[in-house]
């Protein structure tokens, strides 16, 4: 495994290069072209900037996150085919500049889904929480206005103010959708980028839905180990593979992390370990990544990646606010330091243990 950090770019991050190279064991970023709208082409010139931005500094890019998809993609309609040979064209120019890793998401509407983006924990720091109950309360439309108090001045991935405004307009597109047809929007679009991908091996990494469930009755299919496994075997291409985050399939108590991650044997490009702490069901917060901190045993997490023969990028996710840091919610840099070492300590130990047996 590689250890590396998120990174939205100079122009929006708090976080620079600088100091993620000062993280001990980080090496790459995982970054975007963060102003770049789903549906553009993102150019050569533009892509190869970042690289060099990023080298400069003593960093590499282990991989993008996001080239998001557009909702025409998803919804099978309007100008879907113009929309997926823009995102060939941008594989392809990422796959010239020797980029082999593309994170992205199949999520209608929203990315992730938070109720509260500062909960207070007893330690006093805050962090990123979900009720069930505070959904059930809200209407979507209301839904981006409950937490942009909260996004400290920036702008939070899948929560675009130009995006929200249009919630409205986008639930009215997304009626017809179900799970069964939202499952063959990404069908067609996997099996028309998977050339490019096999051309450059370029290798997708889909990001699960979070939480792991519908909301606002829209369509959600990354969600379990059987629905991941039946768009694994959908399209039966080793590109066609998942980014394993631990902090969204763990939404869902019922989903058994480490037994999924042995199911994903050779389909896992890029892992995001972080750890909840989960007072009802439906009611969690983002914990410091330890398992003593929250309700997932991290060791069985990372141990399953190991077992499994994990070579690809991992980074911490979500962390804390902490020692006072003002920063985007979820990405500041001291909690995910923490994390990157802690996950770093986990695997020598791992490593260490298995070689000597
Ligand atoms: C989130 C998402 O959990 C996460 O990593 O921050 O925004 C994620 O980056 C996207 O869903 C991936 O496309
Ligand atoms: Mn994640």
């Amino acid at each position: 495994m590689e250890m590396t950090l998120r990174w939205y770019g100079s122009k929006f991050d708090t976080v620079t290069l600088q100091q993620i190279r000062q993280i001990p064991g980080v090496t790459g970023v995982i970054t975007t072209l963060y102003d770049t709208q789903p549906g553009e082409v993102w150019s050569r010139e533009r892509i190869r900037a970042l690289k060099d931005e990023v080298e400069a500094a003593g960093l590499h890019i282990a991989g993008i996150e996001s080239v998001n998809i557009h909702d025409d993609i998803k919804i099978g309609a309007g100008r879907r085919d113009e929309y997926i040979a823009n995102y060939i064209q941008t594989l392809e120019n990422l796959g010239l500049e020797d980029i082999h890793l593309v994170c992205y998401n199949f999520m209608p509407v929203f990315d992730w889904t938070r109720t509260e983006l500062a909960r207070v924990l007893p330690d006093g720091s805050t962090a990123l929480a979900y009720t069930q109950e505070a959904v059930d309360a809200l209407v979507p439309e209301k839904m981006f206005e409950s937490i942009a108090g909260d996004m400290n001045g920036t702008v939070m991935p899948g929560w675009e103010p130009e995006r929200m405004a249009r919630v409205k307009e986008l639930f009215a597109a997304y009626k017809d959708v179900d799970d069964e047809k939202l499952f063959a929007n990404l069908k067609y679009f996997l099996e028309a980028i998977m050339p490019v991908c096999n051309k450059y091996d370029i290798k997708m990494a889909i990001h699960p839905d979070d939480p792991a469930w519908s909301v606002f009755g829209l369509p959600r299919i990354i969600i379990n180990e059987e629905n991941i496994l039946r768009m694994m075997k959908m399209v039966d291409d080793p590109h066609n593979g998942v980014t394993f985050c631990s902090g969204s399939y763990g939404t869902n108590l019922k989903n058994d992390l480490p037994h999924m991650i042995r199911s994903l044997k050779g389909r896992i490009h890029f892992a995001h370990v972080r750890n909840l702490k989960f007072h009802s069901p439906t009611n969690f917060e983002e914990a410091p990544h330890p398992s003593a901190c929250g309700s997932f045993d991290m060791y069985e997490i990372v141990k399953a990646l190991y077992d499994i023969g994990f070579t690809g990028p991992i980074r911490p996710d979500h962390g804390r606010s902490i020692w006072g840091e003002v920063a985007m919610p979820g990405y500041g840099l001291y909690d995910r330091a923490l994390g990157a070492t802690y996950i770093e300590g986990l695997w020598e130990a791992i490593e260490k243990s298995e070689a000597r047996k």
